[in-house]
């Protein structure tokens, strides 16, 4: 299924009355913000979807199917064209390997061009064993006590670069399940040394032009230690690896409560904010839908995250992915929710009056300085997405357009029920 220009236009015509930014603009001036630029900055954003995202949904005790999943990684990219059309917002895709071994190169990447969708960072995955798999994960990949392990993973690694390159990527993230589930497993020191000289060797064998993205989490799938465990490992392996690596933060890898948009900061301070996965959590590493549970926390993060935009020239533009689950809900749908909710944060963090902020701080005056942070949280920035929309060709209201274009109902015509097992 494909959703034409024609489509959206004729959607539009018929929802435009919906918005009015009028009140929101004398606002913006009285704070010498431009609200064009403002647009322009929502339409510039592009957030990567990663292809495991788009299969039945579920958790590791069941999957449940909802019909007209794709099977392919054509079809994969098919349904993030849709996901573009609708929102203009999702021009890339991130893949996984070997999910997602493409056959055809030139087929898949004719189909990502005709979808308007950019090859983002390449995962590898040494955190499953494959059919026919020479070495075992089991013990730890890039941190095993095994040396064959270790280089089983590390020339796995290199040739995810190889396929990235073909594709015209220009990154490769890395998440590790390496660990322990129980004291005395694993000799930390050991472990952590193997890593930063798997790391260094990966990094050694990507083409000059490309980033190294580290990711981090504390616990999962070991319960006891992750040998990469906090954004400190992560800044500290980059550091030891060269110039073009660089921390990776996942909204949903750290323990309740931590100040995540501090990191932040310190990481783009620092010019080492490489890449960004945006999802939500009410536990842990939950996978939710993007501001479904955290909204204001989720507008805080966006705050640094503009504020290190504009001051920390030096941190290279981060790669901004989903990394949520739909568990239950139609996975196109709950991609465009958490777009939604993604833009809603960038918004509102984009109108915050940082002069006024900078005054406030500047005389210690705590009360205003929290009023200028949540009137921005407390404005309406809809009308500003529904504008960038009408601008960028994208659906005014884009779920209820996926809604109306009945797109579900035509991929299970064309696809059938079929379930993809691939994903987390
Ligand atoms: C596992 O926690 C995880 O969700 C990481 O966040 C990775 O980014 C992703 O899997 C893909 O490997
Ligand atoms: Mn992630
Ligand atoms: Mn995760």
């Amino acid at each position: 299924m494909k959703i034409t220009k024609d489509q959206i236009f004729d959607f539009n015509d018929k929802n435009k009355s919906s918005y009015e930014n009028d009140f929101l603009n004398k606002k913006l001036q009285s704070q010498g913000k431009n609200m064009d630029e403002i647009i322009q900055k929502i339409i510039d954003f592009q957030v990567a979807i990663p292809s495991w995202a788009l299969g039945a949904g579920g958790t590791r005790f069941g999957r449940f199917s909802f019909g007209g999943e794709p099977s392919s990684l054509e079809q994969k990219l098919e349904d993030i064209g849709l996901i573009h059309a609708l929102t203009k917002t999702a021009g890339a895709v991130s893949l996984h390997i070997p999910w997602d071994i493409p056959e055809d190169i030139q087929a898949i990447k004719d189909i990502a061009l005709d979808n308007g969708i950019l090859f983002d960072a390449m995962n590898s995955n040494t955190f499953q064993d494959q059919p026919n798999a020479k070495e075992s994960y089991k013990y730890g990949s890039l941190n095993s006590i095994n040396q064959a392990s270790r280089e089983y993973a590390v020339e796995h690694n290199i040739e995810v670069v190889k396929i990235g390159e073909k594709l015209g990527s220009k990154s490769l993230t890395v998440w590790l399940a390496d660990g322990a589930s129980f004291p005395g497993q694993i000799n930390f020191q050991k472990a952590l040394y193997n890593t930063e000289d798997s790391l260094k060797t990966i990094y050694g064998n990507m083409p000059e032009d490309w980033k190294l993205f580290i990711e981090y989490k504390p616990y999962e799938p070991n319960f006891y230690s992750t040998t990469i465990q906090d954004w400190g490992t992560s800044f500290m392996l980059a550091n030891a690896c060269g110039d073009r690596a660089y921390t990776l933060v996942d909204l949903g890898h750290h323990l309740p409560n931590t100040n995540i948009e501090q990191i932040v900061a310190t990481l783009m301070m620092k010019g080492k904010l490489g890449g960004f996965h945006f999802n939500d959590s009410k536990y842990g590493d939950d996978d939710l839908t993007v501001g479904a549970i955290k909204p204001y926390n989720l507008f805080l993060i966006f705050n640094e995250l503009v504020y290190g935009m504009e001051q920390n020239k030096h941190n290279p533009y981060p790669a901004w992915m989903i990394d949520a689950s739909h568990n239950i809900k139609d996975p196109l749908e709950d991609l465009i929710q958490s777009l939604e909710a993604i833009l809603i944060a960038y918004a509102q963090a984009l109108i915050v009056d940082r002069k006024a902020l900078e005054i406030a701080q500047l005389e210690n005056d705590t009360v205003t300085c929290q009023e200028i942070l949540q009137d921005a949280y407390r404005t309406d920035v809809r009308g500003l997405l529904k504008a960038a929309r009408v601008q960028s060709g994208a659906a005014i209201d884009p779920l209820k357009a996926y809604r109306s274009f009945n797109v579900r109902k035509e991929l299970i015509n064309e696809r059938g029920t079929k379930v993809v097992a691939t994903g987390l």
